[in-house]
């Protein structure tokens, strides 16, 4: 861990790289989701609209996927969980995924920015609400009641992500700028260390198995498995 001060703010920003290890698949890696389906087929709003029963299929498989008892946090959830609970300052988990895995290893301070698998919410309420089972196109909603506008939690392309405005103002404050396990391939979450390289305060850390996209962008690199550079970077 770099010398901070000891109220340093710490974001750290994670992809799909930090659950490898935990069993769920990447995106982009070899043998990823998106080398198994097409991403316009089942992560866009247009894709909902034109087959939803192809989308709720595809996020009910990867809801079953995540409640597998034999899924569960590695050492790198577990390392960022210990090093919330043990710094004086504050330490914001700013994660890609849709897992549950940095809060079952303890992580509290943390966002979704591309929303929860074990939630969804109607398209008419807006308010997402827990969902551990299938997910049927005439569904009702709970609160509504009405039938067939029950969607997944998450955040497609071309849809904003989440408390973006929370997030921007912690990385325009923060002292350390943690990137692991995510390709760079994804905005704005991509664009996040120019924009703390630019407003000229904080370290830059990359923690991936393969350099990002963005990888000449963070002032250090450490490559290898999250498993074993995560505990080692936090202690
Ligand atoms: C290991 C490892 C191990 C492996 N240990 N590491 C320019 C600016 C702004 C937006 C855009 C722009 N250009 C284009 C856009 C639009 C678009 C976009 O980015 N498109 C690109 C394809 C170019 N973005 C959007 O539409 C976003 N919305 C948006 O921009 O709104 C407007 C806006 C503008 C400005 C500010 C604010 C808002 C929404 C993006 C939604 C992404 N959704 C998905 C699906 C979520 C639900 C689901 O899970 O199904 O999110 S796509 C998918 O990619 C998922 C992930 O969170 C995301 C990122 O993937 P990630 O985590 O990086 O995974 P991989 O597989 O790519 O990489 C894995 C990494 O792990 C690799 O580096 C490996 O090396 C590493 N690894 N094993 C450590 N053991």
């Amino acid at each position: 861990m770099p010398h901070l001060p000891r109220q340093g703010r710490i974001v750290v920003l994670t992809g799909a790289g930090i659950s490898k290890e935990s069993g769920l698949d990447t995106f982009r890696c070899e043998g990823g989701l998106w080398s198994k389906v097409r991403l316009e087929d089942v992560a866009t709003p247009e894709a909902f609209a034109a087959n939803p029963a192809l989308v709720q299929d595809f996020y009910n498989a990867r809801r079953r996927g995540l409640q597998d008892p034999a899924i569960a946090p590695n050492p790198a959830h577990l390392a960022l969980a210990r090093l919330e609970a043990a710094w004086p300052g504050e330490v914001l988990v700013v994660t890609q995924n849709i897992d549950d895995l940095h809060e079952r290893a303890g992580s509290r301070n943390l966002i979704h920015m591309h929303g929860e698998l074990l939630k969804v919410r109607c398209q008419v309420c807006d308010d997402p609400f827990e969902w551990r089972g299938d997910l049927t196109v005439d569904e009702r909603c709970p609160d509504c009641r009405r039938p067939g506008r029950l969607r997944p939690h998450v955040v497609w392309f071309g849809e904003m992500p989440l408390a973006m405005d929370r997030i921007e103002r912690a990385l325009m404050d923060c002292d350390l700028f943690v990137s692991i396990g995510t390709s760079g391939n994804v905005y704005p979450a991509a664009g996040f260390v120019l924009g703390v390289r630019r407003a000229g305060r904080a370290h830059t850390v990359e923690l991936n198995l393969e350099p990002s996209e963005g990888a000449s962008l963070f002032a250090e690199t450490v490559l290898g498995p999250a498993s074993q550079v995560v505990p080692a970077f936090v202690e």
